[in-house]
């Protein structure tokens, strides 16, 4: 009993750690200059297969934008130039590891001002214009930002 009692006290400790975390997420929406949009698809996990700005976790302390230019680099190998803000969505609390609410995705546009384009994490990168966007199965949290994506696309 002693030994399940341990293993239940690790348990809510590790959960309550884990609802007080924000984990904050950054995207780009990275534009060309023929008025497309990169998507990115995912490869594994419970989102496999939806479409998604490429992005993901900041870490603590970092600034957001290092964040987005790091993940860009990881992810998709090549440098960026964050031009402007774009919006913030709330997170659902499963999908970014915290308590509900706790965390946003907030993404920027801008532009690939360096190297070659590579899927390092993704199944599929696809550069697609305004009337492509909705059609696509995004992950829940970047469908709202679609409008302000569209919007910027028709003003470029
Ligand atoms: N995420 C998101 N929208 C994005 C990128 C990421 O909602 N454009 C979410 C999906 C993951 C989490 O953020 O649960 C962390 O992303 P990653 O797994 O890419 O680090």
């Amino acid at each position: 009993v002693r030994a399940m009692q341990a293993h239940l006290d690790a348990y809510a400790a590790a959960a309550a750690e884990r609802a007080l975390e924000v984990t904050q997420v950054v995207g780009a929406a990275l534009v060309d200059d023929r008025r497309r949009v990169l998507v990115a698809r995912r490869g594994s996990g419970p989102l496999a297969g939806l479409w998604e700005f490429p992005g993901g976790k900041v870490e603590p302390g970092e600034p957001d934008l290092d964040a987005l230019v790091r993940e860009c680099r990881e992810e998709l190998g090549v440098a960026i130039t964050p031009h402007a803000f774009l919006g913030e969505v709330p997170l659902d609390g499963v999908v970014a590891g915290g308590a509900p609410g706790a965390s946003t995705l907030r993404v920027w546009w801008g532009r690939v001002t360096g190297g070659e384009l590579v899927a390092h994490e993704h199944t599929e990168l696809r550069w697609v214009v305004e009337d492509e966007l909705e059609e696509l199965d995004w992950i829940p949290a970047d469908r709202p930002l679609l409008p302000a994506v569209r919007a910027l696309l028709t003003r470029l």
